[in-house]
């Protein structure tokens, strides 16, 4: 039973935003304003500047002057820690109000994001311990007259450009750890989920981070993202989108200062489900998997890999539990799944659902948008008789479509899980240690779950194999990426001299 709350309702008028620079909130002034429209509400819930090239420069040069004084990389890692751990604290007493924000912006339910806001207190906790243990080596194997260093500096300016399916979390598993290195930021959030980002960069201040470390632009990808990706000051990008502005991304290094990228982009991911799983445990995590905020997850599992002997009962089994998913008003507490975030979005999902129909996938459930008066929802989705060249079963659609091909030996089901581009995530289903470990060490994903799926924190990296991404975010190695690493020989005693 969910827990009694006030009823939440969207806010009557929208509110204003300002841009975020050197510590203080900027207003839009004459610039162009982005009026974000809840997508389950259909109102206006927020206005943001539009950004323009001269705004990120003014905030890159912010982040340099912090960096370049070292107000924050020459701080102490127990006095950024600190500043980290207050940073925690203001988030759980500002819960309820980033939730309500993620929920308007994005339309995931208000029960999920209040969790998540929860989750990002724990990954600036650990962050912040992460602060003061980075270090380096040092090597006192060279031979009595030398002695190895090997130490790590921040990067220095660091661009990071999120996208609106987790604005609040991915910042999160992001932000402090780039704090920790020592490094200064210039955020670009997606203009469609902006406002958690700006608070974010208010209680960051709050909280003791000294002006210029964070700064925040608002506005459009083409416009304020491509200037970052192209800006000669920024160090270092963290881009996490479409594969698409991530291809252009390391165009733009290319072109421009040859940057040092981390890009999370789109992923494929297989849910592997053996005939002595579980049945009931994989079935729910099945449909979790591929529905939870309405499919709109880079490690969303949307194909279904299922044996054989079990693929017709279990296909039934998911979708008992996929028209039993009470999909409705974000702010409703019973709510599972919410609103498609974009018009675009939406526009997307139905093209792939049609598209898989033409293609001669058999539609089990879902497939229509539900009509709740206003907003955008669809109904989860399950495809059968899919093959491996559907474009249902190759692309990324983002949406809650789930498509079930079967399997007769372990070997077939690695290489249907591997028959994809990408390698984001995977999950296997069996309570045989030999199949899961076997499908575990040969199916190419960055992330892998046995017997459960989308579980994280703030102690495991995250990141991509193949065509979706490069670098790791979250864990020791999200700090780690951020820092470069410097080589020091130390010679003791004289020289033996090369010219004598
Ligand atoms: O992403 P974009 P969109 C996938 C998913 C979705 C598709 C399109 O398949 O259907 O991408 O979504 C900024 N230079 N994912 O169009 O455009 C943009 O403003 C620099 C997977 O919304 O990639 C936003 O801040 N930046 C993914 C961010 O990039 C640019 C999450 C992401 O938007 C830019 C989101 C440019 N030229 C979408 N153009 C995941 N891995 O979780 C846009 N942006």
């Amino acid at each position: 039973m969910a827990k009694q709350q006030k009823r939440l309702e969207p806010p009557t008028s929208p509110k204003e935003f300002g841009f975020f620079v050197d510590g203080n909130s900027v207003p839009a002034g004459s610039r162009e304003i982005f009026e974000r429209y809840s997508p389950a509400h259909e109102l206006p819930v927020s206005r943001i500047p539009k950004c323009t090239k001269a705004d990120v420069d003014s905030a890159v040069s912010s982040a340099r002057q912090a960096f370049e004084d070292r107000r924050w990389s020459g701080l102490s890692g127990h006095d950024r820690s600190a500043v980290l751990l207050k940073t925690a604290d203001l988030i759980r007493q500002n819960q309820d109000e980033i939730a309500l924000w993620e929920t308007l912006e994005n339309g995931k339910p208000i029960s999920q994001a209040r969790a998540e806001v929860g989750g990002c207190v724990g990954m600036f906790e650990y962050a912040s311990g992460l602060a003061r243990i980075l270090h380096g080596d040092s090597f006192n194997n060279l031979g009595d007259n030398i002695f190895g260093l090997v130490t790590r500096e921040p990067v220095g300016v660091v661009g990071l450009i999120t996208p609106w399916n987790f604005p609040f979390l991915i910042l999160c598993e992001r932000v402090p750890y780039i704090l920790a290195s020592g490094c200064t930021l210039v955020v670009k959030p997606s203009e469609m989920t902006s406002v958690t980002t700006l608070l974010l960069a208010k209680i960051l201040c709050e909280a003791g981070l000294p002006d210029g470390v964070i700064n925040v632009v608002t506005g459009s990808g083409r416009t304020v993202g491509q200037a970052m990706t192209e800006h000669l000051d920024i160090d270092m990008l963290s881009f996490t989108g479409s594969t698409e502005v991530g291809r252009s991304c390391v165009e733009a290094a290319g072109r421009s200062n040859f940057k040092k990228l981390g890009l999370e982009l789109g992923g494929k991911n297989p849910q592997i489900v053996f005939a002595d799983a579980d049945l009931e445990d994989a079935t729910d995590g099945v449909a979790f998997g591929a529905a939870f905020n309405t499919g709109q997850c880079c490690v969303s599992g949307s194909r279904l890999i299922v044996e054989k002997s079990v693929a017709a009962e279990f296909t039934e089994m998911v979708k008992a539990k996929f028209t039993k998913v009470s999909v409705g008003d974000p702010l409703d507490e019973n709510t599972q799944v919410g609103a498609i975030t974009t018009a675009a979005q939406t526009q997307t999902i139905l093209a792939y659902i049609t598209k898989g129909q033409e293609e001669g996938a058999r539609l089990i459930c879902g497939g229509t948008q539900l009509d709740l008066g206003k907003g955008q929802y669809i109904a989860p989705t399950l495809f059968s008789d899919v093959t491996s060249d559907m474009a249902i079963a190759r692309d990324e659609i983002f949406g809650p479509v789930l498509t079930v091909q079967s399997f007769e030996t372990v070997e077939e089901a690695i290489a249907i899980a591997n028959d994809t581009v990408y390698g984001l995530a995977a999950s296997v289903w069996s309570k045989n240690i030999d199949k899961a470990l076997t499908v575990m060490r040969r199916v190419k994903a960055g992330r892998f779950w046995i017997n459960t799926t989308l579980s994280g924190g703030p102690e495991l990296p995250l990141g991509g194999f193949k065509q979706s991404g490069w670098g790791r975010e979250a864990g020791m190695m999200g700090v780690e990426e951020y820092t470069q690493v410097k080589s020091t020989h130390l010679e003791l005693g004289k020289r033996n001299l090369w010219i004598t």
